[in-house]
C-alpha cells in the first residue's frame, strides 16, 4: 500500500507556517480520541441505552406496495398480556401527527391511514414489555387491504392512466413531483448544433442503500411532570430534528432534548425523521414510560432512505480534436412514495447541476423531473453530496463514451479539457463558483502512481491473448459545505453552524459543536483545529457534540459539511479567544496588544521573545485577579455562528484496474489509485480513512449493490443476502496520494472529504469494466456490473434494468 507520507506534498499551502512540523493539523497521525472506547467495546450506541421501566416498540409494516386500508383491528393485539399500547394512524390523527412534513416540503404518513404506498410502510406501532412480545403482538393486528395497481417503473409513472399514488394531496391527478432545470437551454442547443461530434447515452444510477452498521432507532422519554421530552436518536442532525419536532408536535423547543450518542455509521441514512422515532415519542407520552424502538436490518433496507434512482439521458458536444464544448442531460428522478429527500429547498435535484464536472465548457443545461412511485421514500442519502454522486457518474461516464467515439485515450481527453488553475475562482455554466483547483498535477500524480503508460501496454498485450483487462479513469469535482445562507436552507432553516470554545482556568479547553459525528472522528479533528489556533495540545481539548442541551444550533453532519461549515466556526471561535487572550496578555505584561507577537500557544513582546505569557497563564490570569482591560470580561470563551461565503470544491483523480473473467463475467478490481485534494488536511490519517471507506462504497455500488423490485413492488434487496455489500475480498489495497489546494475562503483552507471517494469511484470502476469489454464493442453498461450483467454485455445484449 502506498501511504500518503511517501508521496510528496504539493507545496501550495495557504499559510507558509502550516508546513512547520510542530503544527497540530496536517501532519503526523494524531490518534483518534474516540477509538479507545470503540476498540474496547465501550461505545454507547442507541441500543445500549436502557432506562428504568423502559418499554419496547415495534412497527407493523405493509406487505403490499399499493393498497387501500379497509380496516385495522387491534383488539387481539391489545389483549396480549404484555402489550401496553397499540397506536394506529387514526390515533395519530387525533394528535395531528398522522402526517408530518418531510425535508423537501412534502408530507409523509407517520402511520398510514388511507392507503399504503410502498412495501414496508409503517401501519401500526405496538408498545410492550419487551422486544419479543411487541413483535409477537404485531401478528395479532388484523389489517384488511384492498390492493391497488402499483407504480414501480419510474418511466411509467407519468403514463396516462397510471394509478395516482398521492391522492392524499389536494387536486393531484398524476405522479409528477417537480421539474427543475439549470443552465442555458438555448445557448447549449446552439453549441450542440455546431459541434463536430455529439455523443449520447442513457446512464442509470440504480437505487442503492447506505446500509449503516447500526440500524435506526430511538429511545423516547417523556416526563409528564415537567413536560420535557428527552429523545435519544440515531440522528445526523440533532438540532434540526429538535426544531422540526417542536414545529410538528407542538412541544416547545426548550422542552425537547435530543441526544445522539455514538452512531454506528450514518452515510446519509440518518438525516431524516422516520416514523419509528415519532411513534416512540407518542408511545412514551401515552404509556408514561420510556419507549425504545430499534429497527432490524430488513426494515432498514426496505423502508429507510435509499439513494440515487436516477435515469439520465446524457449528451456531450465536442470538436473532432477532443475539445469538449457542452454537456446536456434530461433526468428522471424516482423519489418513491413521499418526496423526503434531505436537501436545500432551492435545489430539488440537490447539487446535480455540477454535472459540468472539472471541464471548461461553453454551455451546459440539465433538466430534472421528479416522480412518485410505490417505493420507499428518501432519495439523496449515501455519501452523495446532494446528488453530486449522480452528476459525477454521468459526466465521467460520458467523457469515456466520447473518448471511445474519438478513439482518444480517456486520461488525455480529460487533461485536454480541465479548467486551468488561473481560471479559479471558476464560474461554471450552471451557476456554481468553484473556489479553487489545480487539476492537472492531481491527474498526473494518479497516472504516475498507477504507471499509466505501462498499464496500457500491459492491456494491449493481454488483449492480444484474449484476456480482459480494463483501466478506468475518473476525475471529479465535488461541491460540499452547505451552506451560505443567501443560497440555502432546509425547510426554512438556514444552514449555518454554531461553535463555542471555552478555555478553563487551567488552560484546558472544551469545544461545543452543532454537528454530530457518526464515525468521522470529529472528537479528534475539531480538537486539532482548536489546538492549531490556540496552541493548546489536542489531548487537553474536549469535544462536546450530539446533545442539543449542550451545544449551539446548527444543521448537522451530511453533505460533508462539518469541516467546511462547523470547522470554519470552530477556527473562528478559537481566533476570537486568541484575540481576547492577546488583550489579557498585554495587561499582564503591561504593554499594548499590538506590541505582542503570537507563536503557537504564547504571546511575547515584540523584540524580546523571552518576555511572554503562555495561553495557560493567560487563562489563569483571565479567570484570576488580573486587572482586565476595558470591554474584556473574566473568561476565555467565545462563540461563533459561521455563515460560509461559498461551498468548497474538493476534487480528485481515480484510476481503477480490473480483470474480467471471460468465462463468467466476474470482475476483479486488481488495483485502485486515488489522489484526492481536500485543501488543508486536518488529520491525514482520518482523511485517508474516509477515502478508504468511500472507495469501498464505490466499488460496492459499481459491482454489487442495488435495491431492485419485482412488478408487484416487492423489495428484492431486503437482507444482506440480497443486498450485497463489499467485504475485504472484493476490495484491493488502495493506493492513495494527495495534493493540497486550499480553499481560499475557508478559515483554515480546508474542504470536505467525507464523500469524495464514494462520489468519484463508481465511474472509475465502471469505466474500467467497459474498457475491459471494448473488444466486444461495448461502450456503456449500467451498474451494478454483476457477473450476469457483464456476461449479457459480452454477448452484445443490453444490460437489463435492475
Ligand atoms: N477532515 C480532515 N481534513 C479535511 C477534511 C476533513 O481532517 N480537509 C476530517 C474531518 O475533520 C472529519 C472527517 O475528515 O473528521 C470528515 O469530514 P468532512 O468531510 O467534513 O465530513 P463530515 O464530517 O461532515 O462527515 C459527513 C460525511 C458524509 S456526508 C457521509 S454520508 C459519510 C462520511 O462523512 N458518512 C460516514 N464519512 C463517514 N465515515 C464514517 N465512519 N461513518 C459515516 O457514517
Ligand atoms: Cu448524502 S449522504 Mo451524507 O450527506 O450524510
Amino acid at each position: 500500500m502506498t501511504t500518503t507520507e511517501e508521496r510528496p506534498v504539493q507545496a501550495r499551502e495557504a499559510n507558509p507556517a502550516m508546513t512547520s512540523a510542530d503544527r497540530p493539523i496536517g501532519f503526523g497521525r494524531v490518534q483518534r480520541k474516540e477509538d479507545p472506547r470503540f476498540i474496547r467495546g465501550k461505545g454507547r450506541y442507541l441500543d445500549d441505552i436502557v432506562l428504568p421501566g423502559m418499554l419496547y416498540g415495534a412497527v407493523l409494516r405493509s406487505p403490499l406496495a399499493h393498497a387501500r386500508i379497509v380496516s385495522i383491528d387491534t383488539t387481539e393485539a391489545l389483549a396480549h398480556p404484555k402489550v401496553h399500547a397499540v397506536i394506529t394512524g387514526k390515533d395519530l390523527e387525533g394528535l395531528n401527527l398522522a402526517w408530518a412534513p418531510t425535508l423537501s416540503a412534502d408530507v409523509m404518513a407517520i402511520l398510514a391511514t388511507d392507503k399504503v404506498r410502498f412495501q414496508g410502510q409503517e401501519v401500526a406501532f405496538v408498545v410492550a414489555d419487551d422486544r419479543y412480545s411487541a413483535r409477537d403482538a404485531l401478528e395479532l393486528i388484523d389489517v384488511e387491504y384492498e390492493e391497488l395497481p402499483p407504480v414501480i417503473d419510474a418511466r411509467r409513472a407519468m403514463d396516462p392512466g397510471a394509478a395516482v399514488i398521492r391522492d392524499d394531496l389536494e387536486g393531484r391527478t398524476d405522479n409528477h413531483i417537480f421539474d427543475w432545470e439549470a443552465g442555458d437551454a438555448a445557448a447549449t442547443a446552439a453549441v450542440f448544433a455546431r459541434a463536430d461530434v455529439v455523443v449520447s447515452e442513457e446512464v442509470v444510477y440504480p437505487r442503492v442503500h447506505p446500509a449503516p452498521m447500526e440500524t435506526c432507532g430511538a429511545v423516547a422519554d417523556y416526563d409528564p411532570i415537567d413536560g420535557k421530552l428527552t429523545l435519544y436518536e440515531t440522528t445526523q442532525a440533532p438540532h434540526a430534528h429538535r426544531t422540526l419536532y417542536a414545529m410538528v408536535a407542538g412541544i416547545p423547543e426548550h422542552k425537547i432534548r435530543i441526544i445522539a450518542g455514538d452512531i454506528g455509521g450514518g452515510f446519509g441514512n440518518k438525516v431524516g425523521i422516520y416514523p419509528g422515532y415519532v411513534c416512540a415519542v407518542v408511545g412514551s407520552i401515552v404509556t408514561g414510560k420510556p419507549v425504545k424502538w430499534v429497527e432490524d436490518r430488513s426494515e432498514n433496507l426496505m423502508s429507510t432512505s435509499f439513494a440515487r434512482d436516477y435515469i439520465m439521458q446524457g449528451e456531450v458536444a465536442a470538436t473532432r480534436e477532443g475539445k469538449i464544448l457542452a454537456v446536456r442531460t434530461k433526468v428522471l428522478a424516482d423519489h418513491g412514495a413521499f418526496n423526503a429527500t434531505a436537501q436545500p429547498t432551492k435545489y430539488p435535484a440537490g447539487f446535480f447541476s455540477i454535472f459540468t464536472g472539472s471541464y471548461d465548457l461553453e454551455a451546459a443545461h440539465c433538466s430534472v423531473t421528479g416522480v412518485y412511485t410505490n417505493k420507499a421514500p428518501g432519495g439523496v442519502a449515501y455519501a452523495c453530496s446532494f446528488r453530486v454522486t449522480e452528476a459525477v457518474y454521468l459526466v465521467e461516464r460520458m467523457v469515456d463514451v466520447l473518448a471511445a467515439e474519438l478513439n482518444m485515450d480517456p486520461a488525455e481527453l480529460r487533461l485536454k479539457n480541465f479548467i486551468r488553475p488561473e481560471q479559479f475562482p471558476y464560474p461554471n455554466k450552471t451557476g456554481w463558483e468553484y473556489d479553487s483547483g489545480d487539476y492537472e498535477p492531481t491527474m498526473r500524480m494518479a497516472m504516475d502512481i498507477a504507471g499509466y503508460p505501462e498499464l496500457r501496454r500491459e492491456q494491449a498485450e493481454k488483449r492480444a491473448r484474449g484476456e480482459l483487462m480494463g483501466i478506468g479513469v475518473s476525475f471529479f469535482t465535488e461541491t460540499v459545505g452547505a451552506g451560505p445562507r443567501k443560497h440555502m436552507d432546509i425547510v426554512g432553516l438556514g444552514m449555518n453552524d454554531g461553535a463555542e470554545v471555552r478555555v478553563h482556568p487551567t488552560g484546558k479547553a472544551v469545544v461545543r459543536l452543532s454537528v454530530q459525528t457518526q464515525g468521522q472522528g470529529h472528537e479528534t479533528t475539531f480538537a486539532q483545529i482548536v489546538a492549531e489556533e490556540l496552541g493548546i495540545p489536542p489531548e487537553d481539548i474536549e469535544v462536546v457534540h450530539g446533545d442539543t442541551d449542550q451545544t449551539p444550533f446548527g444543521l448537522g453532519t451530511y453533505g460533508s459539511r462539518s469541516t467546511p461549515v462547523s470547522g470554519g466556526a470552530v477556527a473562528l471561535a478559537a481566533r476570537k479567544v486568541r484575540d481576547k487572550a492577546r488583550a489579557v496578555a498585554a495587561a499582564m505584561l503591561e504593554t499594548r496588544p499590538e506590541d505582542l507577537e503570537w507563536e503557537k500557544g504564547r504571546f511575547y513582546v515584540k523584540g524580546d521573545p523571552s518576555v511572554g505569557k503562555t495561553i495557560q497563564e493567560i487563562a489563569l490570569g483571565t479567570h484570576g485577579t488580573v486587572a482586565l482591560p476595558d470591554g474584556v470580561d473574566g473568561n476565555l470563551d467565545a462563540e461563533v455562528t459561521y455563515d460560509p461565503p461559498n461551498l468548497t470544491f474538493p476534487f480528485g483523480a481515480y484510476i481503477c484496474v480490473v480483470d474480467v473473467d471471460p468465462g463468467t463475467g466476474k470482475v476483479k478490481v486488481r488495483r485502485f489509485v486515488a489522489v484526492d485534494d481536500c485543501g488543508t488536511r486536518i488529520n491525514p490519517m482520518i482523511v485517508e480513512g474516509q477515502i478508504h471507506g468511500g472507495l469501498a462504497d464505490g466499488v460496492g455500488m459499481a459491482l454489487m449493490e442495488f435495491i431492485g423490485f419485482d412488478e408487484q413492488g416487492n423489495c428484492l434487496g431486503g437482507s444482506f443476502m440480497d443486498y450485497l455489500i463489499p467485504t475485504s475480498m472484493e476490495v484491493p489495497d488502495w493506493e492513495t496520494g494527495y495534493t493540497v489546494t486550499p480553499s481560499p475562503h475557508h478559515p483554515i483552507g480546508a474542504k470536505g472529504i467525507g464523500e469524495s471517494a464514494t462520489v468519484g469511484s463508481p465511474p472509475a470502476v465502471v469505466n474500467a469494466v467497459v474498457d475491459a469489454l471494448a473488444p466486444f464493442g461495448v461502450t456503456h453498461m449500467d451498474m451494478p456490473c454483476t457477473p450476469a450483467r457483464v456476461w449479457e454485455a459480452m454477448q452484445g445484449r443490453p444490460t437489463p434494468p435492475v
